[in-house]
């Protein structure tokens, strides 16, 4: 038996080592009698394509990351929100793993035939342009690239940006031509990516997360013998730990080595900078809320709760 699993990232990445360590685990669990045929980012299509191949069953298993999801399942936008999740990395860390949370998304997610398995945090967004950006104000008419989703764009536009919604193989090349100015995500992704090649300035702000989904087409979940279902399941859990341990490392490894290689200059806002550009993005969950409805004020409480504690 072969199971099918489609990533948006290139080899190494950490949606990558996590598909490796999956693979492994699943074939420990089921002894070899299921192997895990892991598809990286690039021959398969876009991350928007990918969750069309997972619709419809062409894959079985994919990740699907709400930047880019957001248009398709509404709801997962909430990952798209600035200053939301718990800024500790253990609570947040544990919000994604709350069975309670997955529960609140399963029906959006299987509206659209996708059953969803788990999230992962990937880490940090960050920002890089050729300019640091330490507030509203250095993002006014900014042509910044943000993953394809409403959502997405809409967290740039509330501070004045003029945001480009692109698939990620586009990135590079639109930076090098001076299409867009700017972009934003993970330290680990931007190194691979070698979009510090054409940047000048990485900006952290600690403003959000990115969060991946891990995706099934539902039918063929529905369809599994439960023996399967049970350790495809397992996996996913028994992940969690690693995941977030591995992307920490991967984030800081590469970051070590593009200051080392002096790719880029790094800048930390501090509390008062993050400020005004939390103010600047509670706006958005207006628009959230007008996209999804009782669900979404469900889950944005839910998050809220969490963030509280
Ligand atoms: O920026 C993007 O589009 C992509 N970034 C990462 C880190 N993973 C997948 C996503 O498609």
């Amino acid at each position: 038996i072969t199971w099918r699993f489609a990533l948006e990232e290139i080899e190494g990445s950490v949606q990558h080592q996590y598909a490796e360590t999956f693979r492994a685990h699943i074939e420990e669990l089921s002894d070899g009698r299921i192997e895990v045929d892991v598809f990286p980012y690039g021959s398969l299509g876009t991350s928007t394509q990918l969750t069309e191949l997972a619709r419809n069953g062409s894959v079985n298993l994919a990740f699907a990351s709400p930047g880019h999801l957001a248009d398709t399942v509404p709801e997962s936008g909430i990952f798209n929100l600035h200053f939301l999740m718990p800024e500790q990395p253990e609570a947040a860390r544990q919000l994604l793993e709350d069975p309670e949370l997955i529960s609140q998304f399963q029906q959006p997610y299987q509206q659209t035939g996708l059953q969803l398995l788990g999230f992962i945090s990937e880490g940090w967004m960050t920002w890089t342009a050729n300019q640091p950006l330490r507030s509203p104000d250095d993002f006014q008419g900014l042509r910044i690239r943000t993953m394809t989703s409403n959502m997405a764009a809409e967290a740039y536009r509330a501070y004045g940006a003029e945001p480009v919604q692109t698939p990620y193989s586009q990135v590079y090349s639109d930076l090098q031509l001076r299409k867009i100015d700017g972009q934003t995500n993970p330290v680990f992704a931007i190194e691979e990516m070698d979009f510090h090649e054409v940047q000048t300035t990485l900006t952290m702000a600690q403003a959000s997360y990115f969060v991946a989904s891990i995706v099934s087409n539902q039918q063929w979940y529905n369809n599994l013998p439960e023996q399967e279902r049970t350790w495809l399941n397992e996996a996913v859990r028994d992940l969690a730990e690693f995941a977030w341990d591995s992307q920490e490392a991967l984030n800081q490894q590469r970051l070590e080595r593009m200051v080392e290689t002096g790719g880029i200059q790094v800048i930390r806002l501090n509390q008062e900078e993050r400020e005004r550009f939390r103010q600047a993005s509670l706006p958005v969950r207006d628009k959230y809320l007008e996209q999804t409805g009782e669900t979404g004020r469900a889950l944005l409480e839910f998050v809220d709760g969490w963030t509280q504690r």
